[in-house]
């Protein structure tokens, strides 16, 4: 293998060690399986124990009881075309929930898009747990009209914990919160010198840029002391120097 290749394929495994991955075991997070019969809006679920909602579950809200419907809802999604899922219709209380594979004790990116049932207007809060950590988020206010609910994107950072699997969990605590198009992404370990070894596997925490590094990091190569622009300016400092003694040696002879 030439040289060049060698560098381009470092190159390549720095760029996909660099970009954060989606979680493979995490589905329908736009919701947007199994769909409904052609001109039915909506469909009241069973505000705990339904699994219509492809790889989810309804549960209790937040305060351990579930009463009224999650509602599923074609039309005013936030992926045009597709559905959302308003939780705690109407006047009730209630959650869905995931469970997917996750890395072990690693930090991950919930995003979701957030609404207020557009005719149940005082502004909902939703809550979102996982892995022991939960958030509350108020939507806007209810707009009125379904074709603009205006959707806005939250996100909800957890760390997994050790067992291999995450639940993520999204419940109303006031009025009618709707949500849609939930993606999670793995946030990826630090890597302070951008070799693809993560900070706590590397041994040589200093590589220089673009050094191929063997598994611990490690190049064999010296990161240098100076950055290159340094290092030129000091180059045409020297020079500068020199090119003044020779004119003062001319000068005095
Ligand atoms: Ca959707």
């Amino acid at each position: 293998m030439n040289t060049r290749l060698c560098l381009v394929e470092g190159w390549m495994l720095l760029a996909l060690s660099a970009t954060s991955f989606a979680q493979i075991g995490f589905q329908n997070g736009s919701f947007d399986s199994p769909g409904l019969p052609s001109g039915q809006p909506a469909q009241a679920l069973d505000p705990s124990g339904s699994t219509f909602i492809t790889g989810w579950t309804t549960v209790p809200g937040y305060n351990g009881t579930a009463s009224g419907a999650v509602e599923y809802v074609g039309a005013w999604s936030q992926d045009p075309g597709g559905y959302c899922v308003e939780l705690g219709y109407y006047s009730g209380v209630n959650a869905i929930k995931q469970t997917f594979s996750t890395t072990p004790s690693r930090p991950h990116l919930a995003s979701f898009w957030l609404a207020t049932d557009p005719f149940n207007g005082p502004p909902a809060i939703l809550r979102v747990s996982a892995a022991g950590t939960s958030s509350d988020y108020q939507a806007p206010p209810g707009s009125g009209d379904s074709r603009a609910m205006g959707w806005q994107q939250q996100s909800f950072v957890f760390t997994s914990d050790n067992t291999g699997s995450t639940t993520l969990w999204f419940g109303n605590v006031v009025g009618i919160p709707a949500i849609d198009s939930i993606t999670i992404t793995e946030v990826p370990e630090a890597d302070s010198d951008d070799d693809g070894v993560p900070d706590a596997q590397d041994h040589c925490p200093n590589t220089a840029p673009g050094a191929i590094v063997d598994a611990d990091g490690c190049s064999g190569v010296p990161a240098p002391a100076m950055s290159a622009p340094m290092m030129i300016g000091l180059a045409m400092g020297l020079i500068l120097v020199g090119l003044l003694r020779v004119a003062r040696s001319r000068w005095s002879t």
